[in-house]
Formats: C-alpha cells, sequence, structure tokens
C-alpha cells in the first residue's frame, strides 16, 4: 500500500479515503461512460485545510491529483488518465463533502460557498433571501459550484447573466503544493493587478483545487412567460429575439431543438411541446406576465415563419422538460459512445453553420443520427452525434471543427476541452496563446500534478 495514503488518512479520516474498487467506480467513469481512470484512491476531504494538507503530502510524494465536483462533465475533464497514461501514482480528490453554504449578504448580494455545494442547493439557499443563482443547467442537482467554476460553465441562463466567469467575485484555492490562493471581497470594483479568479474559472482543475467561492447573486424576475416556437428555418429564431427585445422585452433564456431531438425525448417520454411539427423549435423565455404575454403574441403574429406556438407562464417546466431531458435521451438511445461536441458560432454564421452541421449526418451515412439542439441565443450548438462507428470518431470531429473554423466559430463554447479536445486547441487559440497558458501551468503547478492530460494533452 502506499504510504502517502496513510497520510491521508491521518488528516480526513480512515473513511474518507476509499480504495475499494466498488466504492471507487462510480467516481472513476465520467457521466458520459466514455472515461475509465485509474487511481490509488477516491480523497473526500471536508474543509480546505484538509485540501491543502492533501496537497502537500501529494507534491512532496509526486502524486498526480485529479479533482471533481459533481461529476457531470462531458469532456472527460473530471476522472483521472488510466493507469498508462502516466508514470506516477494519482489520487481522484472529491469536493462532494465539502457543501457549506454561508449566508447570504443581502446588501452585496453575494453568498459564499464551499467547492462541493450544488447548483440546485445555492439556488434554493438564495431563494429563500429573495435572490437568484444565475447559473442554471439541466444537472442542477449534481453539478457543484466549483465544477462550474473550474469550466466556466454557460448554461440556459447565460444570455440573461453572463457565463459562470461573470458570477464570481472572489475565490480559495489551493496550489499543487498546498499554498493557499485567496480573494475575497464583495468589491465589484477592484482593479488591483490580473484577474486570479477570473483566471481559475475555466481552468479545468490545471491551475489549483477550488476549494470556495464567492458568487454574485441575481435578482430573479417577478415572472416570466415561456413560448416554444415552431419554426422552419434558424434564421426565424434569432429574428424572434431581435423582434422581442425591440418590443423592450428582456430575453430570460433562448434554446433551440430540432424535429430529431423533439422526436427522441419524446420516445423517451416527455410530452412534445408543440403538436405541429416542424424542422426546429425555439424555446424563449421572457421576464413578465400579463401585458408581456400580450406584448409576446402580438410578435409572434408579425414574425414571418412561424408555424406554431404554444404560451405558459414560466417556470413552464413541461416546455423547458422537452429541451432538459435531451442529454439524458441521448445518453440512453446510441448504441455507440456518443461524438459530442459544444460549438459555437457568431450569431450571424448561426443559420448556415447549422445547416452545414445538419448535412454531416448524410456525409456520415447510415447508422448515424444527429442531433442538434442547444442555446441559440448565445449562437451555442450542442452537435451529437450518435450511433457513430468508433472508427470514425475523429474523422466527424474533423469535419464538424471545420465547419467551426470556417464560420468563425469555437470548438467548445461552454463544455470546456477536458480529455476530449485537447487535440484540437490549435484550431482555437494561437501558438503564443497556447504558449502563455502553458507557462500559467508551469508556474502554478511546476510538477504538472493537477489534472494531467486536462486542456494541455
Ligand atoms: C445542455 O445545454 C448541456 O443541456 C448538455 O450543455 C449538452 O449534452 C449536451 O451535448
Ligand atoms: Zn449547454
Amino acid at each position: 500500500m502506499q504510504p502517502f495514503l496513510d497520510e491521508c488518512r491521518a488528516v480526513v479520516g480512515d473513511a474518507h479515503v476509499l480504495t475499494d474498487p466498488q466504492a471507487m467506480a462510480g467516481f472513476l467513469t465520467d457521466w458520459t461512460g466514455r472515461w475509465t481512470g485509474h487511481a490509488e484512491a477516491v480523497i473526500r476531504p471536508r474543509t480546505t485545510d484538509e485540501v491543502a494538507a492533501v496537497m502537500r503530502i501529494c507534491s512532496s510524494g509526486d502524486v498526480d491529483v485529479c479533482v471533481q465536483g459533481g461529476n457531470t462533465g462531458l469532456v472527460g475533464g473530471s476522472v483521472p488518465p488510466s493507469a498508462a497514461a502516466t508514470g506516477r501514482p494519482a489520487v481522484l480528490l472529491s469536493t462532494t463533502r465539502m457543501t457549506d453554504i454561508d449566508d447570504i449578504d443581502t446588501v452585496g448580494r453575494c453568498v459564499g460557498v464551499q467547492a462541493g455545494a450544488t447548483i440546485d442547493a445555492i439556488d434554493t439557499h438564495a431563494a429563500r433571501s429573495g435572490l437568484m443563482f444565475p447559473i442554471d443547467l439541466a444537472s442542477r442537482e449534481s453539478a457543484t459550484a466549483g465544477g462550474v467554476v473550474a469550466t466556466n460553465a454557460g448554461g440556459t441562463r447565460m444570455i440573461r447573466h453572463g457565463n459562470t466567469r461573470a458570477q464570481v467575485l472572489g475565490i480559495e484555492a489551493v496550489l499543487a503544493d498546498g499554498r493557499l490562493l485567496r480573494r475575497w471581497s464583495s468589491l465589484v470594483k477592484d482593479n488591483v493587478g490580473y484577474d486570479v479568479p477570473g483566471l481559475l474559472a475555466g481552468s479545468e482543475g490545471t491551475l489549483a483545487v477550488i476549494t470556495r467561492v464567492l458568487f454574485a447573486l441575481a435578482s430573479p424576475p417577478p415572472a416570466t412567460t415561456v413560448t416554444v416556437v415552431a419554426i422552419d428555418h434558424v434564421e426565424t429564431a434569432l429574428d424572434l429575439i431581435g423582434l422581442l427585445r425591440s418590443a423592450g422585452l428582456t430575453i430570460e433564456a433562448a434554446e433551440i431543438m430540432t424535429q430529431a431531438g423533439v422526436d427522441l425525448v419524446h420516445e423517451h417520454g416527455q410530452r412534445r411541446p408543440v403538436s405541429t411539427s416542424a424542422p426546429f423549435y425555439a424555446l424563449i423565455e421572457v421576464s413578465g406576465v400579463g401585458e408581456v404575454e400580450s406584448e409576446m403574441i402580438d410578435v409572434l403574429e408579425r414574425a414571418d415563419g412561424i408555424v406554431d406556438a404554444v404560451l405558459e407562464p414560466g417556470p413552464a417546466r413541461a416546455l423547458w422538460a422537452a429541451r432538459e431531458n435531451h442529454t439524458e435521451a441521448i445518453s440512453r438511445s446510441t448504441t455507440t459512445p456518443v461524438v459530442k461536441l459544444d460549438v459555437s458560432f457568431p450569431l450571424r454564421a448561426l443559420p448556415e453553420a447549422f445547416g452545414e452541421l445538419s448535412a454531416i449526418e448524410g456525409l456520415v451515412g447510415h447508422p448515424c443520427r444527429a442531433i442538434l439542439f442547444g442555446h441559440v441565443g448565445d449562437g451555442n450548438i450542442h452537435v451529437n452525434l450518435l450511433d457513430v462507428p468508433p472508427e470514425r470518431t475523429e474523422e466527424i470531429t474533423a469535419r464538424v471543427f471545420a465547419v467551426v473554423a470556417v464560420n468563425g466559430g469555437s470548438i467548445s463554447a461552454e463544455h470546456g476541452i477536458g480529455r476530449a479536445k485537447t487535440a484540437w486547441t490549435h484550431l482555437g487559440r494561437s501558438e503564443v496563446d497556447r504558449t502563455t497558458m502553458r507557462a500559467i501551468k508551469t508556474t502554478l503547478d511546476p510538477q504538472g500534478l493537477l489534472n494531467p492530460g486536462v486542456l494541455f494533452g
């Protein structure tokens, strides 16, 4: 048995150093089932001090550390590499016991949370003070504060509030050698050099272990109205967003689905949001009810290209369920590991790019099925290709990224690079940019212990 594990036991307690393969299994395979890693143990600290002590032990013993929150990531960034991939022992550091949420600062409109607090728990806590956590995603009940910061998650409210980085006021993180980095202030104006908390947002566990986050909170809209609109063209969704905004309405979310996606979630028990069939469905949530509803109906009547529409007061969970169940339905329907890509485009290029991406299904041929959906207002499309023969994954990924390159898009809109896309970062970042990122990594983690194989390959 590795002596460093006994040292870790002395820090977190025997019960929180898991070495039984069965107990570790759920931590070592990612949510999509595409990556399974190897670790000597799963270590579950309770406090920042415990994380710091574990990191000191790992750094003196040259032990790799993979950091994991809710393990809901979709790019393999939250599981360690396989045993063969690194010559060093590895542990998985899980934040699942670090779930504290501080009292809400209702004047500063912010809250301090431990890294393992879930998005749902933070939002529920904020709601008791009449506030909301601005980040929302389908995996809200498992996704954690540390995870959404590490991946700079976007989610469905990004169009209204920005991504996770925009909500981070302060951060507490443990560096690879166990030193504590703490920038903790509710000041919204504070220009003293580099934005280190902002740098850790999107760092995918490669720079430090995030242990606590001070998040900005927002006021929830007093009420909302949700419409799902059956449309013939992607342009119509963008036109609608423009028309609603010109009418003075505030968009809270703007999503898109296709006929194939709605059919798939229907096969898995979800009600169709609109009974009329159409190639695309836009789901748009707007602040307000009453007069807002009449204004929305007026816009829907004036807009071109609308096949059918339904309107409901928010939260309209049944309408949202059709959208939010895509990921689950896809994972239950594919016969081979899903080719899951998450790309974005300038809004102007989106309709054309969407068409090009849809055509990939035909190019690959039977039995491949493409399900495209996502956050249309942010230009973010989730490309999921089912039943792809595994040997064709690379070729198909290249086809999708060629569409991204031609249309000025990004190869990773909100899921991150993880292990899935390390070979492609040159498509999105210049040599100088990548060298700068590497230099930051080497400065903060000279031994390369934190999440090896993630982001840099
Ligand atoms: C969503 O928007 C998530 O629902 C998951 O980002 C996307 O499964 C996916 O491809
Ligand atoms: Zn998404």
